[in-house]
């Protein structure tokens, strides 16, 4: 193992490190005001796990896009702060999770079955996915209410949320259950949903709560930073979406549900752009359909028209455009390439 290997693992392992913490400041505070020792019990239960057990690459981001930024290791209560900004967006992440995964009527997530199917849990995950967002509000009033930036922050994180949820609602409202019409889809369509329901939580957000953090946040410089962050996250949720039919369940933790929910994946928007009428008819007939038997006939098309090679030439093409954008970085103004290179290098040809 390389030696950059141990010190990824070490960085991940003092983010986790953290999470306790923020446990006990929450703790604190329901005890505060007496919150019976039941709903404590399960507010702890529900973080723990919805929180838990994912690669924390948002979270990382924010660390290491700050120390990059800074230009130098991080003392102690630098990285608590930095730190504590990460969890800030994987609680987002843990609370869009909950909710999506009753949308998608999804069953696991991060090898485990999902929070709303556990039998003591059911639709108060509902409740309990508020709670997560909430949280964030609570920790960035605590920790960052003094700083000249704090009412950034405080905007950032309600912005992306926005943006997340109208990405969500064109993702639901262009996949009805009862109603498959292939011909609502586009790349174009596909492009306005991934950009929204992913890419400005997943990838503007932790880049942009560092930029504020490090004092490099010029509207200039943020919008560099977006015009690199925002494609990433497009070709983040391409890859998403092909592992969802591609993947392997036991790597991604997550058992893919994208054909049977008629999602607008981009497998699919692919496969409709190449199909013949033939093979346009028995997606038009089986896309969409909640049996075992039709997902199977739609992945024999997948598998006739080379989705799979389809997708590795789009990873390499994607790839060399969003270099050839990080290339074109002024460092002199104080982004710097090696944040996005960072990036890069976490998800180009990820299995999970
Ligand atoms: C990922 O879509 C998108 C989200 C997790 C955002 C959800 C937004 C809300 C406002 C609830 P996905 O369904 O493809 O993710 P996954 O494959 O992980 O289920
Ligand atoms: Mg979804
Ligand atoms: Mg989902
Ligand atoms: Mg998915």
């Amino acid at each position: 193992m390389s030696t950059t290997n141990i010190s990824k693992i070490d960085r991940k392992k003092e983010l986790e490190d953290v999470f306790p913490l923020i446990m006990d400041e929450i703790v604190s505070h329901l005890e505060s005001i007496q919150m019976p020792r039941e709903g404590v019990e399960w507010l702890i239960q529900s973080f723990f796990q919805n929180a838990l057990g994912g690669k924390l690459n948002r979270g990382l981001t924010v660390v290491d896009t700050y120390e990059i930024l800074k230009g130098n290791t991080l003392c102690e209560l630098e990285f608590l702060r930095a730190a504590i900004l990460g969890w800030c967006v994987e609680l987002l992440q843990a609370f869009f999770l909950v909710e999506d995964d009753i949308m998608d009527g999804s069953k696991t997530r991060r090898g485990q079955t999902c929070w709303y199917l556990q039998p003591h849990v059911g639709m108060i995950a509902i409740n309990d996915g508020c709670l997560l967002q909430a949280v964030i509000y609570f920790l960035l009033k605590k920790h960052f209410r003094k700083e000249s930036y704090y009412v950034d922050l405080v905007e950032l994180f309600s912005d992306t949320s926005f943006q997340t949820m109208l990405g969500q609602l064109l993702d639901l409202v262009t996949a009805p259950e009862d109603n498959v019409n292939l011909s609502k889809f586009s790349l174009e369509r596909y492009s306005f949903i991934v950009i929204y329901k992913t890419a400005f939580y997943s990838f503007y957000l932790p880049v942009a709560l560092a930029m504020y953090m490090s004092n490099v946040s010029d509207p200039i410089d943020l919008k560099q930073a977006k015009d690199i962050l925002i494609p990433l996250g497009e070709y983040f949720q391409v890859q998403d979406d092909y592992l969802d039919c591609f993947g392997d369940p036991a790597v991604t933790g997550k058992i893919g549900t994208d054909i049977q929910d008629n999602k607008c994946s981009w497998v699919v928007n692919i496969a409709l752009q190449k199909a013949s009428p033939e093979q346009r008819q028995i997606l038009d007939q089986n896309y969409g359909r909640k049996d075992a038997k039709s997902e199977k006939r739609v992945r024999e098309v997948f598998d006739a028209l080379n989705i799979v090679d389809e997708y590795h030439r789009y990873e390499e093409d994607t790839i060399k455009k969003i270099q050839a954008m990080i290339e074109c970085i002024d460092e002199s103004r104080g982004l710097k390439k090696a944040v996005f290179a960072a990036f890069v290098s976490k998800i180009y040809k990820r299995s999970k």
